[in-house]
């Protein structure tokens, strides 16, 4: 039994999950799957690659939105399910998105989708065209039809995450507003709708700050788990390097009543690009967590990240000791703790 509590989130005995090996020397408390990555190269016909991609509890397994790049280059939302998290059966067709009247309405293109169950629906939200970069949301109960919802937000607009729970009667998103292109600047903000339409109340959460490995822009994660410490939030962050940007991810704990204020930030990447498959590939030396599947009764988080835009990848770590990591290492600013309005 962990000491620090995971709220609000059913059992999952089937966790995918493998001990930290033995003689591991990092100092992160987050380890990869030592049969990494879980998805390879063309994937399914018509798909070159599936990265950056969002798993959930369903039907006693699990279920999947992939971002899955065409042979044409233009990554759309695939879907998926599997009986173990890690082998997945992954439909041919892209996603059927449609209007509120059932007829089709895809985005010209859509990617890094996320995927967050809050009461009895479950809401993707990706990376659309709308005259540049924006976000776009669908929601869907059977996985059979998903029904765009209004997008949330003008562009430009990138990582929306949804929190898995109303926080004062108010649903509450995650995004990074940004420019339509390989963005050089990016912060976290909070937007709140009491009807998943109307989005306000919008809240500065964190800045890249002083880290090296989070210098240039940070973007939201996996949907934030719920504990008794706080929001835990998994985040990516961006270094500029002579050879491009490098995608690290870490972690922080944001307030449970008022999420736009961090208690704490971890200092240090958890996982920095350092395998084969997170170093070679379309985009080199990027790991980009989009989803987290948890154990309530074990502590168990299981982190799916895109691996050098290219691999589906997994990670795991235990509430408790990554909570203790990321207190002992926190740095939280100034920025971090403002009421974020002025
Ligand atoms: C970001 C996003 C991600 C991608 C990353 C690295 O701007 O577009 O989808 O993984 O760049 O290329």
């Amino acid at each position: 039994m962990s000491k620090v509590k995971i709220l609000n989130c059913p059992s999952l005995p089937n966790i995918p999950w493998q001990d930290r090996p033995a003689g591991d020397t990092h100092d992160s408390p987050v380890w990869r799957y030592s049969e990494n990555p879980i998805i390879n190269r063309n994937p399914i016909p018509g798909v070159a690659r599936i990265f950056n991609s969002a798993a959930a509890p369903w039907e006693g397994g699990y279920i999947a939105v992939f971002r899955g790049e065409r042979l044409n280059g233009i990554p759309m939302v695939y879907m998926g399910t599997s009986k173990d998290g890690i082998h997945w059966d992954i439909d041919p067709e892209k996603v059927p998105f449609t209007d509120e009247n059932g007829e089709p309405l895809m985005p010209r293109y859509a990617y890094d989708p996320r995927l967050v169950k809050v009461e009895d629906t479950y809401y993707a939200m990706w990376c659309q065209d709308n005259y540049g970069a924006a976000i776009g949301m669908a929601k869907t109960r059977d996985f059979k039809t998903f029904t765009r919802l209004e997008n949330p937000f003008i562009p430009f607009n990138r990582n929306a995450v949804l929190f898995p729970r109303k926080v004062n009667g108010l649903y509450q998103l995650l995004s990074r507003p940004s420019d339509s292109g390989h963005t050089p600047f990016g912060d976290i903000w909070l937007s709140q709708s009491p009807d998943l339409t109307f989005w306000g109340k919008h809240r500065h959460v964190m800045s890249p700050g002083g880290k090296w490995w989070e210098s240039v822009k940070i973007g939201s994660g996996a949907a934030p788990i719920e504990t008794s410490e706080g929001w835990l939030l998994f985040y990516h962050g961006a270094s500029s390097t002579c050879s491009g940007f490098v995608y690290s991810f870490g972690a922080a704990i944001l307030d449970i009543d008022e999420p736009s204020r961090v208690k704490y930030r971890c200092e240090n990447f958890l996982i920095t690009p350092e395998e084969w498959y997170e170093e070679r590939g379309f985009v080199p030396s990027v790991c980009f967590p989009c989803a987290t599947l948890q154990d309530p009764d074990t502590g168990r988080i299981a982190i799916y990240y895109g691996a050098a835009d290219t691999y589906l990848a997994l990670a795991f770590t235990e509430v408790d000791a990554l909570v203790d990591y990321i207190k002992a290492h926190s740095d939280v600013t100034e920025n971090d703790t403002e009421i974020g309005r002025r």
